[in-house]
This record gives structure tokens, C-alpha cells and sequence, in this order.
């Protein structure tokens, strides 16, 4: 039966004792342990009630099972929904209440915390640790290794991805079939991929970027990958002869180009270094090239949209700029209020259109409907300008975000817990420029007269409540904050006044 994905993942495999999976501790994996462990995996999941449809909601540190997990999902036609491994319970509850997974698979040390808030939305509890063990893997020890895939096609749910909002509110993003199936194949024709590549992989897999772009992409072309826990500059830089492919955030580039090792001879048996999830500095592009002769190849992308823009592969890769839109994507710019689209070089709103468009936010109409035009275009919330040539240039935000070593953090989110903590009178959250995380959440807090509030218990109490890298890296207690006549927090001043504070 046709399983859409999965299907394509399988096909690409041109031999199935090849290795796929590479780990530090000498982990290797072969295609066919993966596959073996995914019919495991998936008839675990069916045992356990999950139907298709169903979301399972995985909150687990990374590693080869995890990823494989996830096929297990597919193949058994359930949405698979990542969470960032940092969120805290009171996060989760949210996530669980919107999403009601039939089953949730946590890490072992996790599970009395989260037993409450897992079984008021009704959900099953599997664990699985960083070393393989936990409950699910050992229902699939027992369980048998062929599974007879069940049929999804192009458009059915295969994930849904959750992004902060500008409201506070977290939205789920449902991402298709043939939303993942598509971006995979043209960022595997763009960047020419091949089953000779091998990644490092040193992303988080709950995240489009390491789960989407980084996995999918090494799936689909048969490629096979180092599994790192997480970024690590000893372990990068000892794989680099050894592998052809990085992909990462800019804060990786900008260690890697702080490092005496990155060179032309440690890097020569690399074939190409992408960047995207934030904005790279034109230093660290300029930087690297005179380190190691590689130009960092950019791209763009969103949760919402998979991949948009990217540099090319063969031609110019310019610095600032994301790149031309991928083939079969639509990219434009419009006035942001009339929509009318803008000539090139003009200033406005980005918008793209195409097959790696996302399905709307889960339970969410109204919203889905705001952020998508009449004529099928999602607004992506962020500026730009097409120039002559058609590269993007991404200028700014038209939504209220800090990008943190390519996590988002909406401020309004720390904001609203701020606001809750006795003594505070109100705040305002705001990113400056920080030399390893590209932007450093930071936050003005006025407190009420009489009040007695020092930074360090605000940040202990924000910290029992949000994931720690949305935490604010300083909180200011200052007089008042700066308000235009309207009213309004006028956050550039406040941007402008603090923009060395992480000198
Ligand atoms: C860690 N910390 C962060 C942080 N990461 N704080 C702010 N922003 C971050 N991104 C905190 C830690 O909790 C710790 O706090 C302190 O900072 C120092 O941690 P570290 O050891 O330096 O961090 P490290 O583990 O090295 O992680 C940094 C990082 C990581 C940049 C490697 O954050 C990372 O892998 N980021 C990638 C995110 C990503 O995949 N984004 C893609 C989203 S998809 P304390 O208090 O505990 O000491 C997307 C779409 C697209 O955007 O286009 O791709
Ligand atoms: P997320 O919602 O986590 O998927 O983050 C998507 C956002 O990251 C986009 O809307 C952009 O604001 C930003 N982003 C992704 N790639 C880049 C890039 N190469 N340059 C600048 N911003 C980027």
C-alpha cells in the first residue's frame, strides 16, 4: 500500500547493509537495522491504540531511535509532534490540551512529572532514554519486524510542528505528506545530494531545521549521517575529514570561524556548508571563506513553509542575501497594506506560495485564515526585498520575534509570565545583538512601588515556567519604559539603548 513518505524514504535506499547512522559512542546503524526497528516501533504504537491520524507527541533527547521513531509514525500513519526538549510542564500541558495525542513518549527521568498532565488529555505514557532504553523499546524488543504500512497519501498529516505566536499562544503547525515529500526533493536537487553524502547532523530533531531539513533530505537521497547529541566543536571538528555535508545554525558558524582548526585542510574533504534559521552575518560568511574556502550556502525557510529561498549550488552565493526561491516555490513581495505586489527592490511584506506550504494551524481557522491571501499566498511575517536578480534579502520582521541561536522566542510569551510574577508592574521583551546567539533575549521590567524584586529570583521563577532559552539573558529594572504618544512601547529605543550590553 502507498505511504506516501515513507515510501520515498524506503525507495531511496540502494543498499540495505550500507551504513545510515553514525553515533560518537560508535553506534552504527545499517538502512536495514532502521527499517527493522521502525516495523518494531510501529507495531508498538498500534498496540498501544494509536490509530491513523492520531498524534503521537514525542519530548525526548535525541538519538537514532528517536529519528527512527518518527518513520515509525509514518508508517503507521500517525502525526508525528516533536517538543523541544526544554519545555517545561506547564509549556507541555499547553501542547497536550491543544493537540490530545493518543500517546506520549517521554525520557524516563520525565515520566512522574509528566504523568498528570498526560493522563488529563487522555494520552498512553511510553519512555525512551538517549541510550535506547525505556518502556518503548522494550515493547519492541518484543514486538514483530514487518509491518504492513498503512496508506497515506499526499495530503494526509505526517506532522504538526508547533511555532510561537505574536499572541502568546503557540500554534500547531500541520505539515502534509507531500509538504515534507516535495521540499525534501528539491533541497536534494538543489544542494546535490547524494547517497555518497554524509551529514553531520548536529541539530535538534524536533525542530524543522534538524528534523525536516537535515533528516529528510539525508533520507531521501539514501545519504547517510553523524548523529551528534547536540553542537559540539570537538566532535565537528574531528568528523570534518571525514564527512561532506554541515548544516547548522549561524552560532555554529560563528564558533566554528573562532576555532584555529577550521581550515583549508581540516574542511578540504567537505563538499558545502548551509546555514539558515536565522540571519548569517556578512562577517561570519567572510570570515569562513577566508578560513576555509567555502562559501556558507543560506537559505530560508519557516515551520509553517519548509524551505523557500536558497543560495545556489552552482553560481554565486552571496552574502546577506537567501538566494533566488527554490523551484516549483513562489516567493513575492507586497505593500504590506494593500498586498499589492512591489516591483524589485522595494521593501515589503515576504509571501510565498508552492507545494512546502503548510496545511493551517491545528484547530486554529481563524488564524489559518488570517495569515493566508485570497490567491493562496502565506504571509510569512517577515520583510524583505526581491533585487534585479532575484536573490532575497531578508531586512527585518514585521512580527514581534527574537531569534535566539535560531530559536524563536515571541516576547510577548515571556512578557505574560513576567506580568504574573507579585511586584511586577510591567515589562517589555526585546532582542540586541549578542556575538554567539545572534540576538540575546532581553527584557525591562518596571517594578511596583514598594516591591523588592531582584533579577536573579525573576529569572528563577520565569524559569519554572518557560524553556530555558527563551529566558531572558539579562532582566533590566528600570523607571519606566519609552512610550510613543499612541501609547505604544517603543521597543527600537529600547533596542538601541541596550545594543551593547552583550559586547
Ligand atoms: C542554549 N541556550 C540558549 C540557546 N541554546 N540560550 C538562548 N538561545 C539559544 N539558542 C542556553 C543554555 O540553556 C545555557 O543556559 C546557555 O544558553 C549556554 O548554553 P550552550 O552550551 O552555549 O548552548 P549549546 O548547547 O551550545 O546550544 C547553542 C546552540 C543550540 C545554538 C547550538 O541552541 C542549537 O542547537 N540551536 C539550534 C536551534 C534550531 O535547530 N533551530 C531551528 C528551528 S527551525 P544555562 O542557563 O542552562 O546555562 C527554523 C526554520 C528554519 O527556524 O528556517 O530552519
Ligand atoms: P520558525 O518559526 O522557528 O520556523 O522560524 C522561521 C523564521 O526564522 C523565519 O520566519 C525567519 O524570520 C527566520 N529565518 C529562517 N531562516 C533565515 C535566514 N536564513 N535568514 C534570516 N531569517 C531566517
Amino acid at each position: 500500500m502507498p505511504n506516501h513518505l515513507f515510501d520515498a524514504f524506503a525507495n531511496a535506499i540502494t543498499a540495505p547493509q550500507a551504513v545510515f547512522i553514525e553515533t560518537p559512542e560508535g553506534g552504527v546503524w545499517t538502512f536495514a537495522d532502521a527499517l527493522g526497528l521502525s516495523a518494531r516501533l510501529a507495531n508498538v504504537l498500534v498496540e498501544r491504540g494509536v490509530t491513523p491520524g492520531d498524534r503521537v507527541a514525542v519530548q525526548v533527547e535525541k538519538s537514532a531511535e528517536a529519528l527512527v521513531l518518527y518513520l515509525a509514525c509514518l508508517r503507521c500513519g500517525a502525526v508525528y509532534l516533536p517538543l523541544n526538549t526544554g519545555y517545561t510542564v506547564a509549556e507541555l500541558d499547553y501542547f497536550f490540551g491543544d493537540a490530545r495525542p493518543a500517546l506520549v513518549v517521554a525520557t524516563p527521568k520525565d515520566a512522574d512529572k509528566l504523568a498528570a498532565v498526560v493522563s488529563a488529555c487522555g494520552a498512553v505514557l511510553e519512555t525512551l532514554d538517549d541510550t535506547g532504553g525505556g518502556t518503548l523499546m522494550a515493547r519492541a524488543q518484543e514486538a514483530g519486524n514487518t509491518f504492513s504500512d498503512v496508506d497515506r497519501g499526499p495530503a494526509d498529516l505526517a506532522a504538526i510542528l508547533y511555532t510561537s505566536g505574536t499572541t502568546g499562544r503557540s500554534k500547531g503547525a500541520m505539515l502534509s505528506h507531500d509538504n515534507l515529500l516535495s521540499n525534501a526533493r528539491t533541497l536534494k536537487d538543489s544542494w546535490r545530494f547524494t547517497a555518497a553524502d554524509r551529514l553531520i547532523h548536529a541539530l535538534p530533531i524536533f525542530h524543522t531545521h534538524g528534523l525536516f531539513v537535515a533528516s529528510n533530505v539525508t533520507l531521501i537521497s539514501g545519504a547517510s549521517m553523524f548523529l551528534l547529541p547536540k553542537f559540539d566543536l570537538e566532535r565537528i571538528v574531528a568528523l570534518l575529514p571525514r564527512a561532506t555535508v554541515l548544516m547548522g545554525v549561524p552560532t555554529f558558524y560563528v564558533r566554528l570561524c573562532e576555532d584555529a582548526r577550521v581550515n583549508r585542510e581540516s574542511t578540504a574533504a567537505m563538499r558545502l556548508f548551509i546555514s539558515g534559521s536565522a540571519p548569517l552575518l556578512s562577517e561570519t560568511h567572510r570570515t569562513f571563506r577566508e578560513k576555509t574556502g567555502h562559501a556558507i550556502l543560506e537559505r530560508y525557510g519557516m515551520t509553517e513553509t519548509n524551505m523557500n529561498t536558497s543560495n545556489p549550488y552552482d553560481g554565486d552565493r552571496i552574502a546577506g542575501t537567501v538566494g533566488p526561491a527554490l523551484p516549483g516555490v513562489v516567493v513575492r513581495v507586497v505593500d504590506m497594506a494593500t498586498g499589492d505586489a512591489l516591483p524589485a527592490g522595494e521593501t515589503g511584506m515576504l509571501e510565498v506560495k508552492g507545494p512546502n506550504v503548510f496545511q493551517g494551524y491545528w484547530n486554529m481557522p481563524e488564524k489559518t485564515k488570517a495569515e493566508f491571501r485570497d490567491d493562496g499566498f502565506f504571509i510569512t511575517g517577515d520583510l524583505g526585498i526581491i533585487d534585479e536578480r532575484g536573490y532575497v534579502h531578508i531586512v527585518g520582521r514585521g512580527k514581534d520575534l527574537v531569534i535566539s541561536g535560531g530559536y524563536n522566542i515571541y516576547p510577548k510569551e515571556v512578557e505574560t509570565e513576567l506580568d504574573q510574577i507579585d511586584g511586577v508592574f510591567e515589562s517589555a521583551v526585546f532582542g540586541v545583538p549578542h556575538r554567539d546567539f545572534g540576538e540575546g533575549v532581553t527584557a525591562a521590567v518596571v517594578v511596583k512601588p514598594g516591591a523588592s524584586l531582584v533579577e536573579k529570583d525573576m529569572l528563577a521563577m520565569l524559569g519554572e515556567r518557560l524553556a530555558r532559552y527563551k529566558l531572558p539573558k539579562r532582566i533590566l529594572i528600570v523607571d519606566e519604559l519609552p512610550r510613543n504618544t499612541m501609547g505604544k512601547v517603543q521597543k527600537n529605543l529600547l533596542r538601541d539603548l541596550h545594543q551593547h550590553l552583550y559586547d
